[in-house]
Parts: C-alpha cells; structure tokens; sequence
C-alpha cells in the first residue's frame, strides 16, 4: 500500500504523545463506566465510523467574487486522490472519494481506481453537475437542466446523468447525488408545477437506469443560483420527488441548505421514520450554504442531528443506513487541515451522540419532564471524547494529532513544488 504520509512520520510523533493519551482515555474510561458504559465500545465505533470526502474539496473553494488559490493545489483528479489518501491516513475515518463530474476529467476509469486502490481509497457517491455550462456543450443550462422547458437540454442533462452512473459503476461507486441549481430569478417567471413535472420525467429517466445495488441522492437547496424559487427547494419537495421516483430514490441533506434557524435535526427524523434519508453533505454555515468547515459554528445543532442518526441505530430502524459526506469550500485555511479537522469533528458529535442515555431521555420524554430531557442530551454534548477519538486514530495508524504531523511532514511544500501555481475555478480545479 502506498503512503501518502510516511508511517514512520506518524510513528514517531505519535510516540511523543501516547503517554498522555493513555492516561486521558484510562481517566475517561473510568468516568463513562460510571455511568454504564464502556469506552473500549465507543471506541470500536469511532474505528468504525466512515465519512467521504468531496474530491472538489481538496482545492481551495472561492466565492462568487474571487478565488485565491493556494499551494501546490491538486491539477487532477489523481492529485486530489493523494491530498484524499492524506487526509485518510492521518484521521484514520475518510476512506472514501466523492467525485463530481466533468469537474474531474477521466480519460480510463480502471486507471484511477487502481490508483485510488494503491492508496487504499475507494469511492463514495458520484456527483452530476448540470448547473454549469461546460465548454463545447450544445445546449446551454442557464434556464435549468432536469427541469428545462425544451425538451433537447432536458435529455443532455439525462445523458449526462446516465454517463454518471456507468463513470461510477466503473469505480464501484453505489449512489448517484443530483443537485440541480433550477429554479427562478423572477416571480412569474417559472410555472411551479409544470417545471416540478418535467423535472420528475427527467428524474425518472435516469432512476431507472440505476443498477439494482445503487441509491440516487436528491439534495434540496433552497436558494442560489435560483434567488426566487428552486425546484427542489426543501425537504418537502425533496420527499415528494424521492417518493415519486422509488424506494432507491431518497433525500440527501446539506446542513448549508436551509433557512438560517430551520430545525434540521427534525427534518433528519422525518426523512428516517419515511425510509428516505439517503445521506449527508456535511459544512457549516452562519447565513446559507456558507460552507464552512463542520462543527466550527453550531457544533450542538451536529450533535442534536447525531443524536437522531444514533437514536436510529438504537431502535434499529428498518431502512436506515444514510452516506456520510463532507461538503465544504475553503477559502481561508489549507483544504486538507479543514478537512481534517472536519471529518474529526463529525465523528466527534456521532461518538458524543453514542453517550446520550438513551433509556433516561425516553423516560424524561414520556413524563414530559422537559429541563432533564434536555439535561440528558447536555450532559453527553458536554464530555469531551477527544481521548476516543485520537485512540481510535491511534489504533487504525492514523495519528493522535493530525493537523501536528501533517505540518511537520512538509506535505503541501512538497506538492508546491511538484504542483506549479495555476489560475483556478470555484470548483477547485486549477
Ligand atoms: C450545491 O450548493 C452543492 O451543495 C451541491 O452538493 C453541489 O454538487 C456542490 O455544492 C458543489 O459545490
Ligand atoms: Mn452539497
Ligand atoms: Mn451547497
């Protein structure tokens, strides 16, 4: 297996702080035993826990008004494949891509795959885009794509599609997102439910040509490039579509697709209880698809959605079992630490998540005794489980600290070099 980081590197910055780890998790084991449970358990589930990367998140992201790339940044999809094996070898919970096509141009599918196999990556969910208009495309998407009054762009954007999912079968990939940026800029200037009904033919079209062991992600985004109306605006429409189209046809949530307040946590229960959470594009955000990086504004609203993921696993839900996925831009701070510390703090909130006492809050639910419902929930947001974490990374070769030893690896220095500057795009493609 290659080594995208050297293990030895790891190896020995690892030494330097395993005492104090050892002490940390002992000190913690002795307190959640107090309470009945087991850390050696919570552990085995961080292991466990698996997240995707967007492979257009390895680039610098940028905004409408500007991009400033950063070093070394990945030019390919195979380059954004090693910053991937990175950000996996050193947080130990990020086995898998998720590509976004034609951002990431392939010429020979079974050539990446070996390639994302030699760093011991696979595949997660592959993305379409028609929400861009590519260059020496016949027909043009700035009236929409899925949803388009003339029937001819309506079929490129199916074509597209399709392509998608036989790109992904190629990689072994199980699941297709769609997000279509369609939608309005003025009042009157869409029919709702005539462009909702051409979407769904649209949508149809390419359902059927899933593969039996495949799922379609439909993610809702209430706003942007649409500032008026969206077709998939909200869970709502997201849930009418999934319904429509089939049992392998289900919501995906962005937690940056919302109104500012909206109680997402809520919206995760009624996707499970109707078997249609597909999965998740995890970011954070202060006014709407800010994409930032998860965890770093309202980490309590991530752990109260958790605490619905777990709730889930704990009742053993029939149907449940959502994709996890990242989806971030960033501007500021090198790609791959964001990322790092993100997949870090998802696992965070499903491990606090595991802590919650099940069986009292049900009790508390069903006195309606409100402050010690709440309490319950508190009181396991509140442990710090970082000891879990960093012996779960620990255990899987990953590091204890992994922003400290992808810093003194001199990484993105290297790939400076070996990565010449370039202009850029917003999807990190430079
Ligand atoms: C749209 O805002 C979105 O969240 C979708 O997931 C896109 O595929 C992604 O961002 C691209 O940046
Ligand atoms: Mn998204
Ligand atoms: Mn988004």
């Amino acid at each position: 297996m290659k080594e995208a980081i050297p293990s030895a590197l790891i190896a020995e910055q690892n030494e330097k702080l395993a005492r104090d780890l050892h002490k940390d998790y002992d000190a913690l084991g002795e307190k959640l035993s107090r309470t009945g449970l087991d850390i050696e358990q919570l552990t085995a589930r961080a292991q466990a826990f698996e997240l995707a990367v967007p492979s257009w998140g390895a680039g610098t992201g940028g905004t409408r008004f500007a991009r400033f790339p950063g070093v070394g940044e990945p030019r390919n999809i195979f380059e954004k494949v090693e910053d991937c094996a990175v950000i996996h070898q050193l947080s130990g919970c990020t086995p898998l891509i998720s590509p976004h096509f034609p951002w990431d141009q392939v010429e020979d599918f079974s050539e990446l795959k070996q390639y994302a196999d030699s760093y011991g990556m696979g595949w997660g969910s592959v993305n379409s885009n028609t929400f861009q208009d590519q260059p020496g495309q016949t027909h043009s998407y700035k009236y929409g794509s899925l949803s388009h009054t003339a029937e001819a762009v309506r079929e490129q954007a199916v074509a597209h599609n399709l392509a998608c999912i036989e790109w992904g079968r190629q990689l072994d990939s199980k699941a297709l997102t769609v997000w279509v940026g369609d939608g309005s800029n003025h009042p009157g200037q869409q029919h709702f439910q005539r462009a909702f009904e051409r979407y769904l033919d649209s949508a149809r079209t390419i359902y059927s040509a899933l593969p039996d062991d495949w799922e379609m992600h439909i993610e809702h985004k209430m706003f942007e490039p649409a500032f008026y109306s969206t077709v998939i605006q909200d869970w709502g429409s997201n849930i009418l579509a999934a319904m429509e189209l089939g049992d392998k046809c289900k919501s995906l949530v962005d937690l940056g697709h919302h109104a500012p307040n909206v109680n997402i946590e809520m919206i995760v229960s009624r996707l499970i209880q109707f078997k249609k959470l597909g999965g998740f594009h995890f970011n954070d955000s202060k006014y709407g698809d800010d994409d930032l990086d998860s965890g770093s504004l309202h980490p309590y609203q991530q752990f109260l959605i958790f605490n619905e993921l777990v709730d889930a696993e704990y009742r053993q839900q029939d149907g449940f079992g959502p994709d996890y996925m990242l989806d971030q831009s960033h501007n500021v701070t090198d790609p791959i630490e964001s990322l790092i510390n993100s997949a870090v703090e998802v696992q965070r909130s499903y491990i606090k998540a595991l802590v919650v006492d099940r069986e009292a809050l049900n009790s508390y639910q069903e006195n309606n005794d409100a402050l010690m419902a709440s309490n319950t929930l508190k009181a396991a947001f509140n442990i710090d489980v970082s000891p879990i974490l960093a012996m779960a990374r620990l255990r899987g070769k990953g590091a204890i600290d992994p922003i400290a030893v992808y810093r003194a690896s001199g990484y993105r220095a290297e790939t400076g070099k070996k990565r010449p500057a370039s202009g850029g795009s917003s999807s990190g493609i430079v």
